[in-house]
């Protein structure tokens, strides 16, 4: 995909948290010419309603009060490039580093990588999703059916374009299915093993003794095994995606978070409260349902799509 049908795959993606943050801003101004402490708490209800949290939200617009106090910039015509600045900024506060080429592997060969979340957020999606990245990179691609509790997964991950399936009757052991895959990928020198995990277990064993097994059988192969570990979160769970991370932070140890179906919401104001309360980076976005809907997060690029025209 090119940078431009990237740009504007994340405008549209975007274009529901726009509609609900921007354009209710917009509205709030209307006939209204000076900011006053009225449109200050309005606005921090519109941040509130697109999920940038209670206290972020209370913090941009402490910002903003003061930038309209000190520098005397009471001209509403001056709110949303604030907010777009205040926005920005907090993006930058939170993230860790540059993510401009998260698509980019890095050295080690195989590359493990360790999908989890909860149940229904887009795990096995964005794993066809990354396994068509890295396959149109010309990498060989091993993806393990962890997930042994659903069949389906098997035949959702089997439509993937350029990646081979590793996969065990279903209720395998899931360890066992990871641990064999990543034996596999050294066998045919894959350069990325991605492994897919059940977001709800069907049996008794708990979902965190179960990743932390998964995790900890891999590293048998291997110390540094998996190479990373990436928490998909659904946009839409809202402030609850904040609780599971932080669970699944403490079980397994995630290195990076993958925000999916901010297509589907209009509050994609969590972006912010995961990048500034978090303290993992976020990777990548899920801005649709088809192949190439997943990009790397880029802070500029998504706050420029946010307050595009
Ligand atoms: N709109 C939209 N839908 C998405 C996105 N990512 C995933 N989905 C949809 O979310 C639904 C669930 O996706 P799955 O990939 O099956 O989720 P999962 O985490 O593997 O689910 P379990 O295996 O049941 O835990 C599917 O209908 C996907 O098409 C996205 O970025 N945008
Ligand atoms: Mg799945």
């Amino acid at each position: 995909m090119g940078i431009l049908e990237g740009i504007s795959k994340l405008k549209e993606g975007l274009s529901r948290t726009r509609e609900g943050l921007v354009g209710t801003v917009a509205r709030v101004l209307l006939g209204r010419p000076v900011i006053d402490e009225a449109m200050l708490e309005e606005l921090e209800e519109i941040l509130i309603a697109s999920d940038v949290g209670a206290g972020l939200s209370a913090e941009v617009i402490e910002s903003i009060r003061s930038r309209v106090k000190e520098e005397g910039k009471a001209d509403s015509g001056g709110l949303l490039p604030m907010l777009k600045e205040e926005i920005g900024r907090q993006l930058s506060a939170g993230s860790h580093d540059s993510n401009g080429d998260a698509f980019s592997l890095p050295e080690a060969r195989p590359y493990v990588i360790l999908i989890v979340g909860v149940n229904g957020v887009g795990k096995t999606t964005t794993i066809g999703k990354l396994a068509h990245v890295y396959a149109a990179q010309g990498r060989r691609v091993l993806i393990a059916a962890a997930d042994t509790f659903r069949a389906a997964a098997h035949e959702q991950l089997e439509i993937c374009s350029g990646a081979q399936l590793i996969s065990q009757q279903q209720g395998a052991d899931p360890a066992a299915v990871a641990f064999d895959a990543v034996m596999a990928a050294r066998s045919r020198s894959a350069d990325v093993v991605i492994i897919d995990t059940a977001g709800r277990l069907h049996t008794k064993v708990n979902l965190m003794e179960e990743l932390k097994k998964i995790r900890r059988v891999v590293s048998r192969h291997d110390p540094a095994f998996p190479n990373e570990v990436l928490l998909v979160i659904d946009a839409s769970t809202g402030q609850n995606g904040l609780h599971q991370a932080r669970q699944f932070a403490s079980a397994v140890g995630v290195t990076g978070v993958v925000l999916t179906k901010l297509d589907g919401t209009a509050r994609g104001g969590i972006v912010l409260a995961i990048v500034r309360e978090l303290k993992i980076p976020v990777k990548f976005i899920g801005v649709g349902e088809s192949i190439d809907d997943l990009q790397v997060f880029d802070r500029n690029a998504f706050v420029e799509a946010l307050f595009a025209p």
